[in-house]
């Protein structure tokens, strides 16, 4: 006999003393509670640093201390007094350091020195900075041809470094630049291009305090942006609906205690978010989306059949929009058979949901990773796209799209020229400004450089921070990648595991922080900015003492590479170093949006970049918004699964103790996991079945027939609220199941939200292996 399932215990709200009391742990467990919390007091003022925990929008910026257990975590993980020293390297050897998980790697705290591989004794070895610049350049000079080289880069680099990065980048010769955005919103950023003519959100805060109804897709903000939460619950207070899709119930989306509202903290109250709470299957959001707009256009022949005005935004759609017609005709196409089969909702909920957004003046819609890393993501984001169009959705206060990154300045890289595909306007800008000539080729995304690194065509991977080993797909085939490289860089702040595959010529380069003091020569502080969500554009200035003397800015780090490499003559890196104020002003140059930098910067909220699809001027190829007419998917991963015996679509997302492949803690508390990660969320029902024929821990096998085999080992089946015959866990550990082979179209994006497996019993999978 098995146990009877129960789901686990959880907290019961999101937030609250659980927060609380989780924060303490980390600041002490950081051994820094004094400059954590010193630091911590500064995250997101006007004269203090941007958190680098998510890119959640900053209010009043300055007025109230907003509290984030998450952005706790980032800063006091940032603010440690832990140190991996040279001496830490003369004890481990690389191959020793692969067995480490990725949690013990960067437990062991901050990188202080330039480390350059020694494959003779198989260690790190400390060497000065000259020394790495001029192996560096030497190294990249000598490749045959610039487009040999990858250039990455995560979010986190500010607008000012990572300008100066694709600057280098080009100078050299390539336009290689895959991106963490290639693994994350790539897909929004191309839907709403299409859509709107601009990839970016409509949206501002201040939307949040007047939308009647906010439709949050595929996101688990009580984790990853728990800022965002304070916005749903004010709404829901006011009485805005939250309509909810998530195929998982998640505790932050139903009930969340404000850990800055004393009485509440007191009486140990919390509050309903979620009105709604849709659970569709997984890649199910585009059929869910067409039932409603289905839904909606039903309501609208009967409104106008009996005399009654239109509920669609029938001014807007005539003066602003182009492709109603046919996407009606899609709409009418799809029957409802196959939008209850694929997205596992019923006709009756959907046209509940359509019921709300015809009576609500506005609505906005939000979404993340749920909806972008599938197959279908780019249609499923202008899916939601035509359901805010119908009723004139975008444009004004209260109402609009809004994608919510996930680094807190991947949005402005992109912004900044780090496009692995840069529009003509900007490479001729740049020309102009620089006198050199940029190329034209377009480059690699990951998967691309991913590629050319395994058959050979690449040979050089530089990392601006990031964790590119274990951030991609097929964790195996890719270390071999880099492992296979003439020369790998990585610049960073901890030691990581994309570092324990150096290429023949390997260096890891500590950076500062961003709650760093960074103090150039002259002994001048500098500030660098950043771009949130909401496309507002402010300062960040660190104030802890550097971790290590030997610390560069990853400004000061590119400067020097590229000094190294295409030497000083055209460009002055080291005076832009210097001041970056410099940079600033060739941004301005450069980068529309972007006039009065240097002033605008220094106001209290920074400056907003002007989006233009936000003022209902969409640049689109037909100057208008643009509708979607595409069919839905054959057939999700899901539906393939339901199929067939004892096979699962998977999902892989983020516990509440890590920062991507950064693990801050064992724990994932709204989901009552403590202690461990290697879990697998599934179905009560399906719990029992997989129990009773395989036991308590299991493997998980790859399903991709692709001719690579993939096995993730030792899980513990974990019963909870979702679907039927889908399956979740935690990344990075599961990335060894991600296929290189599925993407998304046109996004090339992992399928990280749809991976099809199939559950086998410890020995079996081990003696297959
Ligand atoms: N503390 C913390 N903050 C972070 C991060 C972090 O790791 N830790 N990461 C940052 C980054 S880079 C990013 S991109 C964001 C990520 O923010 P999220 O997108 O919230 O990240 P995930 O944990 O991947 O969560 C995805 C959510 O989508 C749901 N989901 C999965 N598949 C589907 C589907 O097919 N349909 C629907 N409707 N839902 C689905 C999952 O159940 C889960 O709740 O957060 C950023 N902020
Ligand atoms: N299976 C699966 N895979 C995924 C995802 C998923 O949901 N499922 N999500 C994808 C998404 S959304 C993203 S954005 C990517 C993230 O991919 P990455 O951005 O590559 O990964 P991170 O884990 O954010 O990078 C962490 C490392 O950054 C370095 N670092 C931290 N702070 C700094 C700094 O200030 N400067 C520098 N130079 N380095 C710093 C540290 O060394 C740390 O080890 O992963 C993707 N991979
Ligand atoms: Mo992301």
């Amino acid at each position: 006999m098995t146990d009877p399932v129960s789901t686990p215990k959880r907290s019961s709200a999101a937030g609250g003393w659980g927060a609380l009391k989780s924060c303490g742990k980390h600041l002490l467990g950081s051994r820094s509670p004094l400059s954590g919390a010193r630091a911590l007091l500064k995250a997101n003022q006007p004269d203090g640093f941007d958190c680098p925990g998510c890119a959640w929008g900053d209010p009043e910026h300055g007025s109230s201390f907003e509290f984030c257990e998450n952005g706790v975590k980032a800063v006091s993980w940032e603010a440690t007094d832990k140190r991996t020293p040279p001496k830490f390297f003369a004890r481990h050897t690389v191959s020793e350091l692969r067995g480490w998980s990725d949690y013990a790697l960067e437990g062991e705290g901050r990188l202080t020195h330039p480390m350059r591989y020694d494959a003779a004794s198989d260690r790190y070895v400390a060497v000065s900075w000259d020394t790495a610049f001029a192996e560096i350049g030497a190294t990249l000079r000598g490749l045959d041809h610039p487009d040999q080289a990858e250039f990455y880069t995560s979010g986190r680099a500010s607008n000012e470094a990572a300008y100066l990065y694709q600057l280098f980048a080009r100078a050299y010769g390539t336009n290689n630049f895959p991106d963490c955005s290639n693994m994350c919103h790539e897909a929004s950023g191309i839907g709403l291009a299409h859509a709107i003519g601009v990839g970016k959100g409509t949206v501002l805060l201040e939307d949040f305090e007047k939308a009647d109804a906010i439709f949050v897709v595929g996101q688990n903000p009580g984790t990853n942006h728990p800022r965002m939460l304070a916005d749903l619950r004010k709404a829901a207070e006011r009485g805005a609906k939250v309509v909810v899709f998530n195929p998982v119930r998640e505790r932050g989306l139903e009930r969340f205690a404000d850990p800055q509202n004393t009485v509440e903290m007191l009486r140990g109250a919390s509050r309903p978010i979620a009105s709604h709470y849709l659970q569709p299957r997984l890649g199910g959001d585009m059929a869910a989306f067409r039932g409603i707009a289905k839904a909606v256009f039903a309501a609208d022949d009967a409104a106008l059949a009996a005399g009654r005005p239109s509920v669609l935004d029938r001014a807007f759609l005539a003066s602003h929009t182009e492709g109603l017609a046919a996407y009606r005709a899609a709409a009418d196409a799809t029957g409802w058979d196959a939008i209850e089969d694929q997205s596992g909702l019923s006709r009756a909920i959907l046209e509940e949901v359509a019921e709300i957004y015809i009576t609500s003046s506005k609505s906005i819609a939000t979404w993340a990773m749920g909806v972008t890393q599938h197959r279908h993501s780019v249609a499923t984001v202008r899916e939601i796209a035509n359901l805010m169009f119908l009723r004139g959705n975008i444009g004004r206060p209260g109402a609009g799209l809004c994608p919510v990154r996930g680094h807190s300045n991947v949005q402005g890289d992109r912004t900044v020229g780090i496009n692995e595909k840069p529009p003509a306007a900007f490479l001729d800008a740049l020309e102009r400004e620089f006198g050199f000539a940029a190329p034209r080729r377009h480059g690699h995304n990951v998967l691309a450089a991913i590629g050319a690194m395994l058959d050979g065509t690449a040979k050089a991977f530089i990392g601006l921070g990031g964790n590119f080993a274990r951030a991609t797909p097929d964790t195996a085939l890719v270390a071999k990648a880099l492992a296979s490289c003439e020369l790998t860089v990585h610049i960073a702040t901890k030691l990581n595991h994309s570092h324990l595959v150096p290429g023949r010529v390997g260096y890891v380069l500590p950076c500062l922080g961003r709650t760093e003091i960074d103090r150039n020569a002259a002994g001048k502080t500098q500030i660098v900015t950043v771009e949130d969500s909401m496309s507002m554009v402010h300062g960040s200035g660190g104030i802890n003492k550097p971790a290590s003397k030997e610390l560069r800015s990853e400004i000061a780090i590119i400067a020097g590479m590229a000094a190294a490499t295409v030497g000083s003559d055209r460009i002055d890196w080291a005076a832009m170093a210097e001041d970056y104020d410099r940079i600033r002003d060739r941004i301005e140059r450069t980068v529309p949006g972007f006039a009065g930098y240097n002033v605008r910067v220094r106001r209290p909220r920074g400056f907003m970049l002007r989006n233009l699809a936000a003022e209902r001027v969409f640049e689109t190829a037909t100057g208008r918004a643009n509708f979607s007419a595409d069919a839905l998917p054959a057939a999700t991963e899901h539906q393939v699964a339901a199929g067939a015996d004892n096979t699962f679509v998977l999902q892989t997302f983020r516990s509440h103790d890590q920062y991507n492949t950064t693990i801050y803690g064992l724990d994932d508390r709204y989901r009552g996991v403590y202690g461990e990660r290697r879990v697998i969320f599934c179905h009560p029902d399906d719990l029992v079945t997989l129990r009773q024929s395989f036991g308590e821990r299991v493997d998980v096998v790859g399903l991709h027939a692709d001719g690579t085999s993939r096995i993730a080992e030792d899980f513990r089946l974990v019963p909870f609220d979702m679907p039927r015959g889908s399956l979740a866990g935690y990344y990075p550990e599961l990335n060894v199941l991600v296929p290189l082979s599925t993407f998304g179209a046109e996004s090339d994006t992992p399928t990280s939200k749809s991976v099809l497996v199939t559950v086998c019993p410890r020995t079996v999978a081990a003696a297959a292996a």
